[in-house]
């Protein structure tokens, strides 16, 4: 059974959730024999492999560290005999798809890289003893799964990426994984949905699992006060006076769950908060909001996309530090203790699904903008892909739907979009995702330029038009930089005249920046250009109203399959990758800390 339930596993009188990372055993899989050897009983000669993490950066060789095709970890766990009724493993996520085994049997398989995988073990796991836990793992890349790209074969055999993407394909078990236990007829999912009365908010909810007993609810407040009640699978409570989520100002209510007589409890850190657009403003319990912030990517020094709680703890830092109060999930969705912190944090996120590499090039960024038509959807694998995007759109909704902090769903990121294939398809994507979340919130994708205003076919499916644009980096760079923005405004100019009643938020803009590099005047690739190119762009975004966001490329330097473009990786950061202020830092600090929340929010 997969993805039975998306909870996020917790320990209580009636559940556990015990923590299975430390050093599992690995090994590659090239000739994918692994299976007929019996290496779903045990891995012949394993090594050690730390979970979670990428395993690319901990070798030293080019064969291991670029490996592409099967892999496998195995790792034994002890199930006490008191352990809950039902009894799971749960990945946060296996890149790209995986098989799980336990003891030997098949218990789950799942496709794509960055949501939960749920075994349910409760037949194949042996109480009172060691049990084997076995993961068959892949990490190519087809045009038919999400993120898409494809292999090249060396002379040699060795299979190597060859992304339509600009990031590198870490692979591994990069998330933590739990066993669990919960009673045979557990509480599987919740939802919530939240209105504002006056000083009042309505929180409705709706419970699903607890079998056929009574369902009871509360909300308790940051003292412990439980502030609300209800009985029922579904119902209102009404908080009197009631403490709002508020931007990078959060406050949490406890929302507890409970089945029966103490049969089951689920509790989890909820935001009373609305989320709404009107005209061109995004409103957050009905205020306007100024989207102020980062693309991102799960990418640092020896772990690649493993989650670290330190890594995201100082990224949150840097980004407050900043004045930021936003970031988009480029171009996957985040594990989920990212969207935990956010709703500590009071960051707003839009959630995007892996569908990244929509345009036949191996180079994305090179493709956008010359004009060329990268043809895309209208080939035979399309049906696949559409069938494997939606699925990953219905995951990642129910994973992420209860964070205050998801305020949009970003369904793409770049495709092609100019055909009546790309409409065709896009149009099927946003149909499905539009069935999906109970608090309807916006949805979106970001745009790359060849999706012009008079060229895009797609960008009427969005509440809220995200554009990527680099003019005066890969279009009239350097000393052409005067030219770049005569060339941004005339196709700002272009949107304004179509009068969309929707607000624009830019997900993308930046220049590759060398941390060690100054030249006056600058050049490209110095902190000057950046601080320079920042400034026009800024320039441009104040002169449109319906411009309602900035989100910089990129947080941090990342690390990037190799080319001539890339220096060890993307260098777009306004940090380094381990995380130290480049100029731009400061540029950025100085405007959002002066920029109201509100910004150019008033009707
Ligand atoms: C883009 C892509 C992003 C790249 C970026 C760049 O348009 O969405 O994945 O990393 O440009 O730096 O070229």
């Amino acid at each position: 059974m997969v993805n039975a339930s998306t909870l996020y596993p917790r320990s209580n009188a009636a559940r556990r959730a015990d923590i299975l990372d430390g050093l599992w055993r690995f090994a590659f899989d090239p000739k994918s024999e692994g299976e007929a050897a019996g290496w779903t009983k045990a891995l012949p000669a394993p090594i050690s492999m730390p979970v979670p993490a990428s395993f690319s950066d901990f070798f030293t060789t080019h064969k291991e560290r670029d490996y592409v095709g099967d892999f496998w970890y195995e790792t034994d766990f002890f199930l006490p005999e008191n352990y809950p009724e039902k009894v799971f493993v749960r990945f946060g996520s296996v890149t790209h798809r995986a098989v799980i085994y336990c003891n030997g049997v098949e218990v789950a398989r799942h496709e794509g890289g960055f949501l939960p995988i749920l075994a349910d073990v409760t037949a194949a796991a042996r109480r009172g003893q060691e049990n084997r836990l076995t993961v068959r793992a892949n990490n190519e890349l087809s045009e038919s799964t999400l993120p898409c790209g494809t292999q090249k074969v060396l002379a040699d055999g060795r299979k190597i990426s060859k992304p339509y993407f600009d990031f590198y394909n870490y692979s591994g078990i990069q998330r933590s994984v739990f066993l669990v236990g919960t009673p045979a007829e557990a509480i599987t999912d919740y939802s919530l949905t939240y209105e504002l009365e006056g000083a009042d908010a309505l929180v409705h909810y709706s419970v699903e699992g607890g079998g056929e007993r009574s369902i009871r609810v509360s909300l308790v407040d940051a003292e412990g006060c439980t502030v609300a009640r209800g009985e029922g699978r579904t119902g209102t409570l009404r908080v009197e006076n009631a403490h709002l989520w508020q931007v990078r100002n959060a406050y949490l209510y406890r929302f507890v769950i409970e089945a029966g007589e103490g049969y089951d409890r689920y509790e989890e850190k909820v935001g009373i908060r609305t989320v709404r657009i009107d005209g061109h403003r995004i409103l957050i319990n009905e205020k306007p909001v100024y989207l102020k912030g980062y693309g991102k990517h799960e990418d640092s020094d020896i772990l690649g996309r493993g989650f670290s709680w330190a890594v995201a703890k100082r990224d949150f830092e840097c980004m407050k530090w900043t004045g930021a109060n936003c970031f988009r999930t480029s171009h996957y969705p985040y594990a989920e203790e990212w969207y935990q912190m956010a709703d500590e944090e009071g960051f707003l996120i839009i959630d995007e699904v892996p569908a990244v590499g929509m345009m036949r090039s191996t180079h994305n960024f090179a493709a956008a903008g010359t004009g060329q038509y990268t043809y895309f959807f209208e080939t035979p694998t399309v049906p696949e892909l559409l069938k494997n995007h939606k699925q990953q759109v219905s995951e990642m909704i129910a994973r992420d739907k209860n964070h205050a902090s998801v305020i949009a769903w970003s369904l793409f990121n770049e495709p092609e979009t100019t055909s009546e294939y790309a409409r065709n398809y896009f149009s099927e994507v946003f149909a499905h995702a539009r069935t999906l979340d109970p608090q309807n919130r916006p949805m979106t994708g970001a745009f790359e330029k060849n999706s012009a205003p008079d060229k895009c076919r797609c960008y009427d499916l969005c509440d809220m038009i995200c554009l990527n644009r680099y003019y005066g980096w890969y279009i009239s760079g350097g000393p052409e930089i005067e030219e770049a923005e005569e060339k941004f405004r005339a196709e700002m100019d272009k949107w304004a005249e179509k009068k969309l009643n929707v607000p624009f938020v830019f997900t993308e803009f930046g220049t590759d920046t060398l941390a060690s590099e100054h030249k006056l005047p600058s050049v490209m690739w110095s902190q000057e250009y950046q601080d320079e190119y920042l400034e026009r762009n800024f320039g441009v975004f104040d002169s449109y109203d319906f411009v309602q966001g900035e989100l910089v490329w990129n947080f941090a330097d990342f690390q990037t399959t190799e080319g001539i473009m890339r220096v060890n990786g993307n260098k777009k950061g306004v940090f380094t990758r381990q995380r130290q202020p480049k100029d731009a830092a400061f540029v950025f600090k100085r405007r959002w800390e002066s920029l109201p929340e509100d910004y150019k929010g008033q009707e």
